[in-house]
């Protein structure tokens, strides 16, 4: 069998793509694009969209993280990364799903730190690459994050909608993590969509004392321990609020941000 991985350094969905090929211990040839015109290269290359990650597999094209993980499924049984059981094979397949909006979350926070201090970017997309591919995308980074945010709609608006909503994403991976959907003995798609994402939000100077103690990080060093890059602190402090009101109420007796809410609605 011959497997070509199409993607670039730096992306949170070619890293999960990346993850699942090793996990099945799969035999393949990384194909690493430069950010921006690989857009044109996979539809140069007939795929249907810009998008990576995405695979050729004995010419079958594949493309994106979540056909990945079932083609990867077909290829290779073992180590399944959609349980047997249907109920528990539903829950993968929902959980991986609601991962993909982390991804789309995490990606618009990026692109919004990214704006504000362009070496978050390159810091990330480079961190494996040579001089030659460090200087292109020295000079290229603004356009190519200018680009990249329009085209994942990443707006300043976006990525605080995005920040205010992330307690509420944190409590419900480490809720899944508490009933063994995540984390379990054996990986699954869901794992490999979701740790990735929070590896990248702990790459960021901003977010990671808000991530590091709780049962989701711990999921991130397991699964993704290896994604390379640093978000020096450059997010508005406002957008930060509500990271900063749930730490202080956890610290506080344990009854969390949505607790408080609820009790905050006046009953008729
Ligand atoms: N949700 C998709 C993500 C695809 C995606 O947006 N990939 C980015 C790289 S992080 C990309 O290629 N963007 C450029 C484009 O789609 O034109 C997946 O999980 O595969």
């Amino acid at each position: 069998m011959k497997v070509k991985f199409y993607g670039f350094q730096g992306s949170n969905s070619v890293y999960t793509g990346r993850l699942m090929l090793e996990h099945k211990g799969i035999d393949y040839k990384p194909v690493m694009l430069m950010p921006g015109p690989h857009a044109f290269i996979m539809l140069g290359l007939g795929f249907e969209t810009m998008g990576v990650p995405a695979m050729k597999v004995d010419g079958r094209r594949v493309q994106g993280s979540r056909a990945i993980s079932r083609a990867l499924d077909e290829i290779v049984p073992e180590k399944p990364l959609f349980p047997a059981d249907p109920k528990r094979r539903k829950a993968v397949q929902d959980a991986e799903r609601w991962g993909e909006d982390l991804q789309n979350a995490t990606r618009r926070i990026f692109y919004c730190a990214a704006r504000r201090d362009h070496s978050a970017f390159r810091s990330l997309m480079t961190a494996d690459r040579g001089l030659p591919m460090r200087a292109v995308i020295k000079i290229g980074s603004p356009i190519i994050i200018r680009l990249a945010a329009g085209v994942h709609r990443a707006s300043d608006s976006a990525g605080q909608e995005d920040l205010e909503l992330l307690p509420q994403r944190l409590d419900q991976i480490d809720a899944w993590i508490a009933e063994g959907l995540l984390g379990g003995e054996e990986l699954n798609a869901a794992d490999f969509q979701i740790a990735v994402n929070i590896s990248a939000l702990m790459l960021s100077d901003d977010l990671r004392p808000f991530i590091e103690n709780r049962p989701a990080a711990a999921l991130a060093s397991r699964v993704a321990p290896d994604y390379h890059g640093h978000l020096a602190a450059s997010l508005p402090y406002e957008w930060l609020a509500s990271l900063r009101d749930d730490a202080a109420e956890k610290a506080a007796g344990g009854a969390t941000a949505a607790d408080h809410r609820a009790a905050a609605v006046p009953v008729a």
